[in-house]
């Protein structure tokens, strides 16, 4: 096994053995030669034999068509006796079919004759990396860059096996460097990076995938040369028209900028006393020309706060800052925004811009690098969580109302319209550090291409598709990855709380890390409660949410309670709805939690000899760590309660004075 390729590693296929193929296309281009290559890889390696260009004499044959009739991105895969027929409006349509042929090869073999239509649910499925172009990645957890080394671009081969893995799972659009922008990363503007982009720009495009870049705000001062950066001042839009002129007409497929602006010290439009709306807008006027795009981040609060200050509410931020220009954005700006209105926390509510802004482009913002869930270290499959999102009903009033409908765009004619996720790869060769991490890559591609799929079937197909079909394997893989999400909530932070994490790395058990700092995440507990009221009594939060989520959120009783601590301050003795009080609930699921962390790595070990040797050991060493890691967590918190209330575990469980 080769687990560089992760679920793109191919094996003889017994049902494919000694049969002949050809593959057949009129089409021609780079991603063609690129999807050919693919195929006669993969079906040389599970026949035994190398495909040949012409079908009157083969078993087989593989046709890649053109059908004006069908969606560019979507494809209809059909088997008619010795017929495969992979038909797509576009290329990329076809990339995505002859991929998925490969897998069913891969999972099934030959098969029986079938059709398959599919079209992808969101028009922008993009990748979002954090890289600096000193080759660290913030909130990398799998290596360094491997966009970047020393302040300079880097392509090589395995920028082309990353394009190949991210067109594997549908992805479309990638921004390679981080939304902070610092340093020489604002030149990447200018000609000094050029001809490396235009290699990678070429490399990407030539798998269906449009390159996009992290701008700084400030770049007419940084780069240009110039006292200014004011959206409204004509020299600096008219150094944006030729900066973004420069850009697409060298940049194959080129998609436009990603922007975080007045966030968390970056530099925006505000400093010159302008919107997110004239900010976003100038640059979407400077990329209209050449149908590019502008994705704008709402990640926007005060991180000055004093946490003496009971009223301000990070939470509440993004929806006030953005809430206002609903319909003043231009139909190229699409605003970016994170699952939960807070940061990537394993247990968060909706962000209510979803279904609250009714006349603006959108993109959900999901992170994969698990910066708040295990860092890569821990196994924390996210696809639950994601899919809860996804199947969210805002209560918008509009004609579709969940959220993944919703952000593809299903209310509004555009075509500016997605899903993202902040990536999870770097340079370790296995790409995601934990070799469980993978499964949150390829699925992050599946979900946002089909929504509808369930976290397990995808959990499923990755794990068929990168390990092969052993049932102990499968079965025991498949357990630790759906349970993984649950266990990781219950040992960390309760009931939607958050944080209570090491402050700036943010890995680790520290209950008052940011209590007292200007980041806005509080928890307040006292020896009797815990927790911020944002009901409508509290800071009103709540009442970003139309009916009847309002009403549901607002009250303790009706308040879901995985959310509660998130939407209340709610007294130790509570009552939760089982019977137990909080407090009991609190302890509870900590011994849970840590309890399903160590049963991973016994289903781990009965794994042994069934998978590549350096795999399984990688494997174990993370889930041993992750174990006991987890018991650090539940007594750091248990104990801090404990001693907070003098309250003993109700079972009589060990929890230290
Ligand atoms: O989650 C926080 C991270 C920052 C990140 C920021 C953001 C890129 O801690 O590292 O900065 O979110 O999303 O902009």
């Amino acid at each position: 096994m080769d687990y560089t390729r992760l679920w793109l590693d191919y094996e003889p296929v017994e049902s494919l053995k000694g049969r002949s193929f050809s593959l057949i296309t009129l089409e021609s281009g780079r991603d063609i030669e690129n999807i050919l290559s693919e195929l006669t890889l993969a079906v040389t390696v599970m026949t035994g034999s190398q495909p040949l260009s012409s079908g009157i004499d083969t078993d087989y044959v593989i046709r890649l068509v053109i059908d004006p009739e069908l969606d560019s991105e979507g494809y209809t895969l059909i088997k008619d006796g010795r017929i495969y027929s992979v038909r797509s409006g576009g290329h990329r349509g076809l990339i995505y079919g002859s991929f998925r042929l490969i897998y069913i090869f891969k999972t099934k073999g030959l098969g029986g004759d079938f059709k398959l239509e599919c079209k992808p649910h969101s028009p922008i499925r993009m990748a979002d990396h954090w890289d600096n172009m000193d080759g660290s990645i913030e909130r990398g957890y799998s290596g360094a860059s491997f966009f970047f080394k020393d302040n300079k671009v880097v392509v090589n081969e395995r920028t082309a096996d990353y394009a190949r893995l991210m067109a594997s799972i549908g992805i479309n659009a990638v921004a390679i460097n981080n939304v902070n922008v610092r340093g020489e990363a604002a030149f990447l503007l200018t000609e000094r990076h050029r001809s490396q982009l235009i290699r990678l720009a070429e490399i990407l495009d030539g798998w269906g995938i449009s390159l996009y870049l992290s701008i700084n705000f400030a770049s007419t001062i940084r780069v240009g040369g110039m006292d200014t950066a004011d959206p409204a001042d004509s020299r600096v839009q008219a150094w944006w028209s030729e900066t973004s002129r420069q850009l697409f007409s060298s940049l194959p497929g080129f998609g436009g900028y990603l922007v975080k602006a007045d966030s968390e010290g970056e530099f925006g439009p505000f400093a010159y006393g302008r919107t997110h709306a004239e900010g976003a807008n100038m640059l979407a006027r400077a990329v209209k020309p050449y149908g590019g795009r502008v994705i704008w981040r709402c990640f926007v609060y005060n991180c000055q706060q004093d946490w003496r200050d009971n009223k301000t509410d990070r939470a509440a931020q993004s929806y006030d800052g953005f809430i206002g220009l609903d319909g003043k954005f231009d139909d190229n700006v699409i605003l970016q925004i994170k699952n939960g209105p807070v940061d990537f926390q394993v247990r968060e509510p909706v962000h209510p811009l979803f279904g609250g802004l009714k006349k603006t482009n959108i993109m959900l913002e999901f992170q994969i690098a698990q910066e708040y869930t295990g860092q890569q270290r821990h196994v924390c499959y996210l696809m639950p969580a994601f899919k809860e999102v996804l199947d969210f009903d805002t209560h918008s009033g509009s004609r579709y109302s969940l959220v993944r409908d919703i952000v593809a765009g299903k209310n509004s004619p555009s075509s500016s319209f997605g899903i993202c996720a902040v990536m999870n790869t770097g340079s370790d060769p296995n790409w995601t550090g934990h070799d469980l991490a993978a499964a949150n890559l390829f699925g992050f591609g599946a979900l946002a291409f089909d929504p509808t799929l369930s976290p397990e079937e995808i959990a499923e197909g990755w794990i068929l598709l990168t390990y092969g079909r052993d049932e102990l394997v499968l079965g025991n893989m498949l357990k630790i990855l759906l349970s993984s999400l649950d266990a990781y909530e219950k040992y960390t932070a309760p009931l939607g709380i958050g944080w209570m994490v090491n402050p700036n790395h943010h890995f680790g058990p520290n209950v008052d890390g940011y209590e007292y700092d200007r980041w806005g995440t509080y928890h307040r507990a006292s020896h009797s409660a815990i927790g911020r009221d944002r009901s409508d009594r509290g800071t009103g939060y709540a009442r970003q949410y139309p009916e009847p989520l309002f009403s549901l959120y607002n009250e303790i009783k009706t308040c879901p309670e995985e959310l509660l601590l998130f939407f209340h301050r709610v007294r130790f003795d509570h009552i939760m709805r089982d019977g137990r009080t909080l407090l009991q609930r609190i302890y509870s699921d900590h011994f849970e939690g840590a309890d399903t962390a160590a049963e991973f790595v016994r289903l781990w070990q009965e794994l042994e000899g069934r998978l590549d040797g350096e795999v399984y050991e990688r494997v174990l060493k993370r889930l041993r760590f992750q174990a006991e890691h987890s018991t650090e967590w539940r007594d750091r918190i248990n104990t801090y309660f404990y001693r907070l209330t003098e309250i003993p575990d109700a079972l009589g469980r060990k929890i230290y004075e």
